[in-house]
């Protein structure tokens, strides 16, 4: 459960990362709370080393978003800060393990979804190199886990419910509906009313209500959800503690927990029921490991957010999210659900049962289709070790 030591890989030696970037369109646009995305403009790290038996390869994506909505992070930013202050950290630390890459970039503040990618690409590089895979070097426990899908808001309820059902019979383990103030008590409503009270229903608001909204909120109780997820602003963990007792409803908090301080100062004042991890909403997969450890120390039920990940960094959470305090269905949809084309050769697939299965191969155990990369590439920069 504790996974591997990183002493027994014997790491890699980078000699330089590219940092690409490609947009693809989403299948069919997403509405939240702060904004409509209808394609993803991504930043992709790829660091080219050499292993102890030759040349080898690790990608990492960033989940930052076009324009800083959803946080402070975006695209272009997540790109300079990298190639501007990350990537000399990382040569002049000489970094050849993926645990090192966090304290190498410590002194850079914040952009932690930019630290996460770079983090990713050295891990999925030196697990190649040992020839193990992320699941079982994070200390995964499942191989297969259970998923959702996170549903936008859409023009009208009635889009909502035929949505919904249609991913209920497509097998999804639950369904996730985007709420802002005027679309909340009313569709949950409609869907229990025409889909029934067992399937898995959460709502997430993406910090659009305010403390006076709390009867709203309490409404919500009704509809017997599974949790509703960021109802405030990120920074509001007060105003959380009192919805905690307000509400029947467990309260999930996902803007709120940028790092793992933040989490220990969560959990040890019950502002929360249940914690969304992302990894590069925490600054990587290792330190969501350890939010994840810390979560399951404490009795707090985790699952695994997503950021309309490709099969790079979806590859990477399913290895994060088989670990064994991820009680509740993750948003890792099938890469179908987003992509007409995904840029990694096996894009991720629903099983009957509801679940996506765990990659076994090295690193995040899927390969990248070059062909595809080239299509959707809009422009490519390689930064060596000096
Ligand atoms: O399945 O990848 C997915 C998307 C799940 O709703 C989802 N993500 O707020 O959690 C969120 C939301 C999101 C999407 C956040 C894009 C940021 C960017």
């Amino acid at each position: 459960m504790t996974g591997h030591d990183r002493d027994e890989l014997p790491g890699i030696d980078i000699g330089s990362v590219e940092l690409r970037r490609i947009e693809l369109p989403l299948v069919t646009p997403f509405q939240t709370s702060f904004g409509t995305w209808s394609f993803r403009d991504i930043l992709l790290v790829h660091v080219i080393a050499t292993g102890p038996d030759g040349p080898v390869e690790g990608w990492g994506e960033c989940v930052a978003g076009t324009q800083p909505l959803y946080s402070s992070e975006y695209t272009a930013a997540a790109e300079e800060v990298t190639a501007e202050h990350l990537l000399p950290r990382l040569f002049a630390a000489g970094v050849g393990h993926a645990d090192q890459v966090e304290g190498a970039l410590a002194e850079v503040r914040g952009h932690r979804m930019a630290k996460a990618a770079v983090e990713a690409a050295v891990l999925d590089a030196e697990l190649r190199a040992a020839g193990r895979s992320m699941a079982e070097h994070l200390g995964a426990t499942a191989d297969r886990v259970p998923v959702g899908v996170s549903i936008g808001i859409l023009p009208t309820i009635e889009d909502l419910v035929a949505t919904a059902g249609r991913h209920l019979d497509e097998g999804y383990a639950r369904i996730k509906v985007k709420i802002k103030p005027g679309w909340d008590v009313e569709p949950c409503r409609r869907l229990r009313e025409a889909l029934g009270g067992d399937f898995g229903l959460q709502v997430d608001a993406n910090a659009a209500y305010r403390p006076g909204d709390v009867d709203t909120l309490r409404a919500l109780d009704e509809f017997d959800l599974l949790l509703i997820e960021q109802p405030y602003p990120e920074e509001r963990i007060v105003d959380n503690i009192e919805l905690v007792r307000a509400l029947r409803t467990p309260v999930c908090l996902d803007e709120t927990i940028v790092d793992e301080a933040v989490c220990d100062d969560v959990l040890r004042l019950g502002a929360a029921d249940v914690i969304n991890i992302k990894p590069g909403r925490v600054g990587g997969h290792l330190a969501g490991k350890r939010i994840h450890d810390a979560c399951l120390a404490a009795g707090v039920p985790v699952w695994h957010g997503g950021m309309l990940e490709t099969g790079v960094g979806r590859a990477a959470n399913l290895a994060l999210a088989a670990l064994p305090g991820f009680t509740l269905p993750g948003d890792i949809s099938a890469a179908a659900r987003y992509w007409a084309t995904d840029i990694v050769t096996e894009p991720a697939v629903l099983e009957p049962d509801g679940t996506i299965r765990v990659p076994s191969g090295p690193g995040i155990g899927v390969d990248i289709d070059l062909g595809v990369l080239a299509d959707v590439t809009t422009s490519v920069a390689l930064h060596e070790r000096p």
